[in-house]
């Protein structure tokens, strides 16, 4: 008989209306399309889980995705929630010219809240590829080297077309079976 996968814990980060609820539901439940008709401010933190094998490897987790509320009211009744995570997928919008703020934010917020200074992250551009200008390419560079100086993986999507949006999910599985 196969093993039971092992159960791991993964907080869900980032500004509000960044795509935290659409990109987690749309992995959860591949025929969602619920969080693209309308915004629903998430208000109350949402659990779900699914299954991820690793790449290349017969390794299977079971995450449990921690989908949190990104509004700043809501901050401390998050580090709570996520006090025992053990991995996290931090999202920014692409097009906000802010990101690397936001970024630096929220892993500061998972520090904090797990006492845990290297915790696998994987860093996860949502809105990707809407706008291609000269201010966008230049964040993506930043943000590039921000993620290679802190050892985390960064994954570009986009929901609208359902670009990539299973990638994050196959990095983070990859980045924390990398710590075992
Ligand atoms: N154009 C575009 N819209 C997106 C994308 N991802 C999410 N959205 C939209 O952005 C809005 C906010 O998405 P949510 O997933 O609810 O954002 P959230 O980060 O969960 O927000 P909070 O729960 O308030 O923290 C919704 O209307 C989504 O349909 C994307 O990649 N491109
Ligand atoms: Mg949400």
């Amino acid at each position: 008989m196969a093993d039971s996968p092992v159960i791991v814990n993964c907080a869900v980060l980032g500004n509000q209306r960044c795509g935290k609820s659409t990109l987690v539901s749309m992995f959860s439940d591949p025929k969602s399309t619920d969080y693209l008709s309308h915004y629903n401010m998430t208000t109350d933190p949402r659990i779900t889980n699914k299954q991820v094998r690793v790449p290349d490897d017969d390794v299977v987790y079971e995450f449990f995705f921690f989908d949190m509320p990104g509004c700043p009211l809501y901050t401390d009744l998050v580090k709570k929630y996520i006090a025992e995570c053990q991995c996290a997928l931090i999202l920014y919008d692409a097009n906000d010219q802010d990101a690397v703020e936001s970024i630096t934010h929220w892993s500061n917020v998972l520090v904090e809240a797990t006492l845990q200074e290297n915790l696998p992250v994987v860093l996860v551009a949502t809105h990707s590829y809407e706008v291609e200008d000269a201010a966008s390419v230049r964040l993506h560079a930043k943000i590039s080297d921000l993620a290679d100086r802190k050892g985390w993986r960064l994954a570009r999507t986009n929901a609208v077309d359902r670009r990539d949006v299973d990638l994050p999910f196959m990095l983070l599985a990859d980045a924390y079976n990398a710590t075992q």
